[in-house]
Formats: C-alpha cells, sequence, structure tokens
C-alpha cells in the first residue's frame, strides 16, 4: 500500500480522497493554489504545497508543478480527483515516467476514451450497445452528409473530443448539416485541437444512466449498479439516484452483465463510469469516464462500496474484495449539489460564507469542504455541498432529503444557493415518481421561471 499520496484537487473531493487515505494510515500531501491558502484540505493534509497563484492553469491544470510537489514531498501516488488534469494522459503518463503511481486507468485507456470515435469503437468491439451511427471520425463534408444519410435524421454530429455537451450539433436536414458542421468545426478545433467528428442517430428525450464500475489489475471488475443522471442543465447534473427507478431487476442485470464482461475484455484497471442513454428500454453507450465521479457517494450508499478506498487498494496491487454475485443493493440514495447559484439561473454567487450547518442525521451525508468564514471562489466551479441521502426506498428518501434541505443553513453576503430549487422539484409529480428525461429540467426550469 502506498506510504503518501499527494492529491491533486481541491475542496469536497480533496478532503474525500485524504479522508479515504487517512482510513488507511497513508499520509497525505495537499496542494493548493493562493486562492485557497485558507481552505479546509489544506488544514487536514499532512503536508501541503502552495502551487501558483488562483487561476486554474497556473496551479491545478499546471502538470509540472503537481508532478514536482509531488517529488519535493516524496509521495509515491497521485489521485487526481474530478475534473483538472483527471482525465488527461499526458499527466498520467508523465506522473508514471516520475515513478510515481497515478491513481486510475492506464494512460492508453485514458486517451482511446477521451475519443468519442475510438472509445465507441473499442466498447461496440467489446460487445456494448452503442448509437446507430458511424463511428469512424471524418472531417469531410460529404462523409457527414453520407453518415447522417445512412443512420436518418434527426442526427447529431460530435466533435471526437469533445465532451461534457461541448462540439455537438442536432441536424434535422442535408441543409442544416451544411450550416452547422462547418460551424461545429471551427468550434471542435478552437476548443479542442482536432475537428474530427462522428455522426450519430439523434435519440430524443433519452434518460441518461449511467454505470459504475471497480476493477484491479488482475483481471477482476465488479459493476456497482447504475446512476440515473438525467436531471441536467447545459449538461451540469444537478441531481443524481441510484438505483434508476426506470430499469427492472432483468434489464439492471442485463446491462451489468454486458458491461462488466466488455471492460474484463478491454483490459480497464481502477474505477471508471459507463454512460448510457436509455430510451424504449434500449441502452445505447455514449461515453466512458475515466475517473471518480462527483455523484459517486449515491453509489457508495446502496452498495456499502468506499470507492474511493477501492481506488488506492486497485492502485497498490490488491484484488478486488468484492465480487458480482455478493454485490448488495440496498435501498435508494438522492444526491442533490448545493451550489452557489441562483437558483432559478444557475448564475454563480461567490462570495464569503457567513454562517453554514449542515444536516444529520440516519441516512444524512454532506461532502464538503465549505466552513464559515470560507470564501467561495469565482476562480472554480461554485459547489459548496453535495447533500446524499439514503433510506430504505424512493419515497422515503426524498422525504428525508426533504427535511435535510430544510435544516441546511448557508448564509453569505450575496450568496444564493440551489436549495430553493430541490424543495420545488421535490413537491413536483414529475421528480416524485421518477419521470423524467435528460431535457425536463431545462423545461421545468422554463415553465417556472
Ligand atoms: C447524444 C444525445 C442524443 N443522441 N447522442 C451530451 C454530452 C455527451 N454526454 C453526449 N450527449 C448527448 N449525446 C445521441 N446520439 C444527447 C446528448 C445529451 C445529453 C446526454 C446525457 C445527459 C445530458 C445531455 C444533455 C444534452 C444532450
Amino acid at each position: 500500500m502506498f506510504k503518501k499520496v499527494l492529491i491533486a484537487n481541491r475542496g469536497e473531493i480533496a478532503l474525500r480522497i485524504m479522508r479515504a487515505c487517512r482510513d488507511l494510515g497513508i499520509k497525505t500531501v495537499s496542494v493548493y493554489s493562493e486562492a485557497d491558502r485558507a481552505a479546509k484540505h489544506v488544514r487536514l493534509s499532512d503536508e501541503s504545497v502552495c502551487i501558483g497563484p488562483a487561476a486554474a492553469k497556473d496551479s491545478y491544470l499546471n502538470i509540472s508543478r503537481i508532478v514536482t510537489a509531488a517529488e519535493v514531498s516524496g509521495a509515491d501516488a497521485i489521485h487526481p480527483g474530478y475534473g483538472f488534469l483527471s482525465e488527461n494522459a499526458e499527466f498520467a503518463r508523465i506522473v508514471e515516467e516520475h515513478g510515481i503511481t497515478f491513481i486510475g486507468p492506464s494512460p492508453q485507456i485514458i486517451d482511446i476514451m477521451g475519443d468519442k470515435g475510438r472509445a465507441k469503437a473499442c466498447i461496440k468491439n467489446a460487445g456494448v450497445p452503442v448509437v446507430p451511427g458511424d463511428n469512424t471520425a471524418t472531417r469531410s463534408l460529404s462523409d457527414v452528409l453520407r453518415a447522417a444519410k445512412v443512420c436518418g435524421y434527426p442526427a447529431i454530429i460530435k466533435a471526437v473530443a469533445g465532451g461534457g455537451g461541448r462540439g455537438m450539433a442536432v441536424v434535422q436536414s442535408e441543409e442544416e448539416v451544411r450550416t452547422a458542421f462547418p460551424v461545429l468545426q471551427k468550434e471542435a478545433m478552437r476548443a479542442f485541437g482536432s475537428d474530427d467528428v462522428i455522426v450519430e442517430k439523434f435519440i430524443e428525450n433519452p434518460r441518461h444512466i449511467e454505470l459504475q464500475f471497480v476493477a484491479d489489475k488482475h483481471g477482476n471488475a465488479v459493476c456497482l449498479w447504475e446512476r440515473e443522471c438525467s436531471l441536467q442543465r447545459r449538461n451540469q447534473k444537478v441531481f443524481e439516484e441510484a438505483p434508476s427507478s426506470a430499469l427492472t431487476e432483468k434489464e439492471r442485470e442485463k446491462i451489468v452483465k454486458t458491461t462488466t464482461s466488455a471492460l474484463k475484455k478491454i483490459g480497464y484497471t481502477n474505477v471508471g463510469t459507463v454512460e448510457y442513454l436509455y430510451k424504449n428500454k434500449e441502452f445505447y453507450f455514449i461515453e466512458m469516464n475515466t475517473r471518480l465521479q462527483v455523484e459517486h457517494p449515491v453509489t457508495e450508499m446502496i452498495t456499502g462500496v468506499d470507492i474511493v478506498r477501492t481506488q488506492l487498494m486497485v492502485a497498490s496491487g490488491y484484488h478486488l474484495e468484492i465480487n458480482q454475485k455478493d454485490l448488495a443493493l440496498n435501498g435508494v440514495a438522492f444526491e442533490a449539489r448545493i451550489n452557489a447559484e441562483k437558483p432559478k439561473t444557475f448564475t454563480p454567487t461567490p462570495g464569503k460564507i457567513t454562517a453554514f450547518h449542515a444536516p444529520g442525521g440516519y441516512g444524512v451525508r454532506v461532502d464538503t469542504g465549505v466552513y464559515s468564514g470560507v470564501d467561495i471562489s469565482p476562480h472554480y466551479d461554485s459547489m459548496i455541498a453535495k447533500l446524499i441521502v439514503h433510506a430504505p426506498n424512493r419515497k422515503e428518501a426524498i422525504l428525508r432529503l426533504k427535511r435535510a434541505l430544510s435544516e441546511m443553513v448557508v448564509e453569505g453576503r450575496g450568496v444564493e444557493t440551489t436549495i430553493p430549487l430541490f424543495q420545488d422539484l421535490l413537491e413536483n409529480k414529475d421528480v416524485i415518481e421518477g419521470d423524467y428525461h435528460i431535457n425536463w429540467l431545462e423545461n421545468f426550469l422554463k415553465n417556472n421561471s
């Protein structure tokens, strides 16, 4: 097992990783920007290294500064968390070249899964259902027109290097392809350095269901069931639940089996998430995330598996301690992302938190780096806390989440939060019944603005 781990992240996820390390007797090194000098993850780590000014490009995204911090502190592994460099294959490669373990999949897998065309071809080849369309990357208009004709309109053109909803265009006709494609190419080249695209059949109003899995270095892989992530706004997840209320036992068993055998075939190691669109009882692979995700706690609550502890164990060579047939699926968990944003427009409202009281009680978990007196910086995401609840069934989980939200106090000069949004959502019939899809929240916000 590692002796000292450097956590190349900040906020709640840095604390989450630090706690898993300390529970295993591993020393921790935190890194921080000048804006995070008073952050909680700095206070709770055994050592800390200032890696630069507030701007992420000069701190949390700066590969040489983070690797240097690992070298001078003598860390034998680096955990990237999520966001920042967590899916940067070059970072993973440089870390490994310095004889430090990158806690995550191999750089090769990160490279493949970071390219939508290669990821789709690889996973399809391993037996996973994908969206109909041509996976061959192209930058030629005639190829795009031909591929759209084959899969039929509406189609969606996706930049292979795109992600998180950027670099996509839905087209209803050949004329729209001719207009949209050159614009998408220019945006993709500027944003991602590649204008290669793939074309797929556009799936209208699907659910977004993702499967969490863990894999060791000895060929074992276990799927920790699914998460329903359809309540999103502009590709930002807002509210997640596990398991999905839309799946039957049989459907769950089938997609878990298909996904797990594919992961073993491609030799995946550490943790990851396979993202599917789900419509009319069909699953369609869209992306694989080669990192720990924000919403991992809902999976931990229903399985009892500490996913970060598992990451540390398998990264240092241990065999998985769990197997699929014994894996629990207990109850229902929800995660509400409490952000420093206006509840109706999601406009960030950074500022100093002058009062913070987290809810508690049975089945309530709050993952946060916030405390009274800390500044929510405009340089980073506006997350205040992840409020997670767990209960024997969905009805009681909703009641518990409503109760926890009513206890939560977040005050600050000019600071608003998304708490009222969740209180409204939990009164809505569709949400109470779990009857929604990826466009539901945007429609709700439009109708309730
Ligand atoms: C799609 C799709 C519909 N049909 N692909 C959004 C970003 C990336 N995760 C892929 N995305 C989509 N791909 C086909 N063929 C709809 C989306 C999509 C979406 C997917 C999941 C969750 C939220 C979304 C919001 C907008 C679009």
